[in-house]
């Protein structure tokens, strides 16, 4: 690890520096982030002057990415929301009334009021979007001041980020897995009790530009100089596979099916590590069975991978210790999200590498500020839970492994007012129709239909020019107080510079909730709100001011190993784990009691060369979408000169030979087509993707053209979730086909880009797909 130059980088929370104030701080949101790495405000008359890493915190050790490095270009772009504004105009118009704070509290608790009367408090939604600094606020402010049960993520169809992998984790082993990289503990690297991992399986993910679910990708950078060995499973040659032993250029959507065969191979050639899955394990014989008939031969046909390869991948992770896999979205975002979960989990058990040093550890929030999207849920009347939407979907739902609202249920409720009507959206840090929503136009035309909608951002996004009724502008990330956990250590988020108007989430939500159910809201201060999150909700035997001092605090429970042998993991304290049998189960308890398929399975994606091959012939690529860029988080940074400098337009990979077959070249606007819709996206060569497979990225929007409709900022012009479809999920509710659908590729020309694809979906009522649906 470097050496820290003391006389500049100190250890206290703050110090000044000639004219600056330097404070030791976490950057989490906004802008968005899954992270929450340390980093050095320096300040001056009350504004930030410039930003560092720190590197006396061990998180990221002083490093930062672009995002943070370039923080100042958002905290002062002249088009962030200044104070909160009120519909002047018809929807879509983007007109705006500036209005006071108190008005803008009470025209929400006038809205909510009415509607809870009229058709019950089910009837508003509250939504926010992807591991921001609102996880566990929004889910507060839905149960304890709108009373109702449907808070959910903005219109993610089928839970498709994190939450297949979670809940999949939560019924095997009670618990969740991370990489050991050293994290969890203070000393990192020089941890005497960690080891370092001899493979890593990076897999769906692609940690060095994404740092998904609070893990930093640099991590697996620093464990490859201590000698860790890489197989990499992607449909592209990412810079992690270009270094890695084995890439596995996989088919998108059959994840499933090469887990299983790893699997058959590991446990046919006895690489399984016997006494782990002996003493800890259920459903041995039964997984044996299962994936017999999954060979590599089978699977390699079905996922393009050479046979020889996947042999090789399994003997490598079996046979090398520890070892551990770094799983990302690609897991979730297929219909069968929960099966390749569990299918990729089955994978650790087999080889004994769950809970060891440099394996793959189990975790919980520090000091168990776990509640996230329950958080509330004891102020809903009683019987209202389950009126939450989804709630039938699967008895996962109905058993509480998935705390929200189903995000595709929540859409057909919109559409067909069954099982009852629902009259408002509350949005807090999400852009559904440019980003969450993967059936845009659909989710637009519901927006549309809302009596009262509210966004809540730092900027004016397509989703409030199109649907909202009131904007609250929000604070960035130094603006505001607050704690970010996701595993450990817990860090501090201080407030250090204040912008025009606006108000911090809790405030915000404090004002909201005050008007509404004062009771469940006690607290005057953001402050008071984080201390009770922090100290009752939470276990925590310190304040924020406190842990603000410390700028952060490592959680023993995380950095114990071999949980399942201390009796750490069980309620009642004994050895195992927390599950039926108590052991790690490879054949799922619950899943047989509740009739679901209790072993790991595969199936096509809804739409691919296989399973619809008449389609194929009119579509005849495979299309996978969304693979983050450093730019930009999800549909935001958009508007930042630097960025898009970088990154100036949409761009969607294609093998070089497939273009030259379709007649266009790199730099080229192509139209991306299905049966659903079409988006436009500039050409980039990619030669390691299959010929038939291409990739394109998700959550554009230009912020430089014109808001009012029907231009809405471009945002269905290069918006690939015109493509791909909602409400097309696993058995279980969970998992989507994102990243697995099919497409064809075409040049734009001036004649068939008369009309773009805003106009067509503002203006003339969409592609004129028909939809599955009753209205
Ligand atoms: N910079 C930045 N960081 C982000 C985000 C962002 O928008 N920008 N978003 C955040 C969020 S919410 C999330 S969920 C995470 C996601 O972050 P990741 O888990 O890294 O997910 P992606 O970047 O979507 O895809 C990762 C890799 O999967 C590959 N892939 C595509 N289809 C398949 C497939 O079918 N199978 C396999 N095995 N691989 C496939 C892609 O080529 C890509 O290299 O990132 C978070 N971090
Ligand atoms: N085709 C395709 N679509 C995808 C994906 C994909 O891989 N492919 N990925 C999906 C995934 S995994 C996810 S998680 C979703 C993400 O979807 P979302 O998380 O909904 O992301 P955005 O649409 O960018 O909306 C976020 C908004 O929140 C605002 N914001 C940022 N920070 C804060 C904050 O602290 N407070 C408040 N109030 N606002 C804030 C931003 O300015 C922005 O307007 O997208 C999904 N969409
Ligand atoms: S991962 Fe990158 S953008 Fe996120 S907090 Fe860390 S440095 Fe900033
Ligand atoms: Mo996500």
């Amino acid at each position: 690890m470097a050496v820290v130059n003391t006389d500049v980088y100190k250890e206290e929370y703050q110090w000044q520096e000639g004219e600056y104030t330097v404070t030791r701080n976490t950057q989490w949101s906004a802008p968005g982030c899954h992270n929450g790495c340390g980093v050095l405000f320096y300040t001056k008359n009350g504004k930030v002057e410039k930003i560092e890493g720190d590197p006396n915190n061990p998180y990221n050790n002083g490093r930062l990415c672009m995002r943070c490095l370039n923080l100042k270009e958002a905290l002062y772009h002249k088009d962030r929301l200044k104070w909160p504004l009120k519909r002047k105009g018809a929807r879509g118009e983007n007109k705006w009334e500036r209005i006071s704070w108190d008005e803008a509290f009470d025209y929400v608790a006038e809205n909510v009021c009415k509607i809870q009367k009229e058709y019950g408090p089910e009837a508003i939604i509250g939504m926010e979007g992807t591991g921001r600094n609102v996880i566990w606020e929004v889910p507060y402010l839905t149960y304890g001041a709108f009373g109702s049960p449907n808070f959910t993520l903005g219109f993610l169809s089928g839970d498709s980020c994190y939450l297949p992998r979670t809940a999949a984790n939560y019924v095997q082993n009670g618990g969740f897995n991370i990489v050991d990289c050293s994290q969890t503990h203070p000393l990192r690297y020089q941890n005497p009790e960690w080891k370092v991992p001899g493979c890593i399986v990076v897999w769906g993910n692609n940690p060095i530009i994404s740092n998904g679910d609070n893990f930093l990708g640099h991590w697996i950078v620093d464990c490859m100089r201590l000698g860790t060995k890489l197989i990499v499973v992607d449909p592209s040659l990412t810079w992690l596979a270009s270094r890695a032993d084995v890439w596995l250029r996989v088919r998108p959507g059959t994840d499933a099916a090469l887990a299983m065969a790893m699997i058959n191979i590991i446990i046919q050639e006895k690489l399984y590590d016997k006494e782990f899955v002996e003493k800890w394990t259920f459903g041995f014989e039964e997984l044996a069975e299962r994936v017999k008939d999954w060979t590599s031969e089978k699977v390699a046909e079905i996922t393009w991978i050479p046979q020889d390869l996947i042999v090789q991948a399994a003997r490598l992770y079996a046979t090398t210790k520890p070892a551990a896999i770094q799983w990302g979205l690609a897991v979730d975002q297929a219909v069968t999200g929960i099966s390749c979960a569990h299918a990729i989990s089955d994978l650790r058990a087999l080889t004994g590498n769950i809970d060891v040093p440099g394996g793959d550890i189990m975790v919980h929030n520090a000091y168990h500020l776990d509640r996230h999207y329950n958080c509330g849920i004891e102020h809903l009347a009683p019987g209202m839970e389950e009126k939450r939407l989804g709630f039938d979907r699967s008895p996962m739902h109905q058993n509480h492994m998935d705390a929200s609202a189903h995000g595709d249920s929540v859409l057909e409720a919109m559409e067909s007012g069954k099982p009852y009507p629902v009259k408002m959206l509350w949005l807090q840090s999400t852009n559904p129709i440019s980003c969450m929503a993967s059936e845009a136009p659909r989710v637009y035309d519901a927006m549309k239909k809302m009596d009262f909608n509210v966004v809540v951002d730092v900027f004016m996004t397509p989703t409030a020019v199109a649907a909202a009724d009131l904007v609250l502008p929000c604070s960035m990330s130094c603006e505001r107080n607050g704690v970010r956990s996701w595993w450990t250590p817990i860090r501090a988020i201080s407030k250090i510079t204040q912008y025009e108007e606006c108000k911090t989430d809790i405030e915000i939500i404090l004002g909201v909730g005050k008007r509404l159910n004062p009771k469940a809201f006690p607290w005057e201060t953001e402050e008071d709100m984080i201390n009770w999150y922090m100290q009752t909700d939470g276990k925590c035997d310190f304040s924020f001011a406190d842990l603000k001092n410390k700028v952060y605090d490592f959680d023993p429970y995380c950095y114990t190993y071999k949980k399942y042998e201390k009796g750490l993991l069980r309620e009642d304290g004994q050895p195992g784990f927390e599950t039926t049998t108590g052991k790690f189960e490879f054949k799922i308890s619950l899943f047989e009691m509740w009739d679901l398929d209790a072993l790991p399975w595969y199936k096509e994606p809804p739409e691919s060369p296989v399973s619809t091959p008449e389609a194929f012939k009119e579509y005849p690529l495979v299309l996978t979408t969304g693979h983050r860029s450093w730019e930009f988080f999800h549909s935001e940074h958009r508007q930042l000169p630097t960025m898009r400098e970088f990154h100036p337009n949409p761009l969607v990979d294609i093998h070089p030979e497939t273009a030259a077959q379709l007649g266009v070249k790199e730099g080229d606007w192509v139209w991306i087509e299905n049966m659903r819709g079409r988006c436009k996206q500039i050409v980039k060569y990619n030669e390691t993707l299959h010929p038939k497979v291409v990739r394109a990225e998700h959550a554009w929007w230009f912020p430089e053209k014109d808001p009012a409709e029907p231009s809405l900022f471009g945002v269905f012009d290069s918006n690939i979730n015109n493509l791909t479809q909602q409400c097309i999920n696993g058995p279980t509710g969970y998992g989507s086909p994102y990243k697995n659908t099919i497409c064809k590729i075409y040049k734009v020309t001036k004649d068939n880009e008369q009309v773009l694809p805003t106009k067509i979906i503002t203006e003339q009522g969409g592609f004129g797909y028909v939809r599955n649906v009753q209205k």
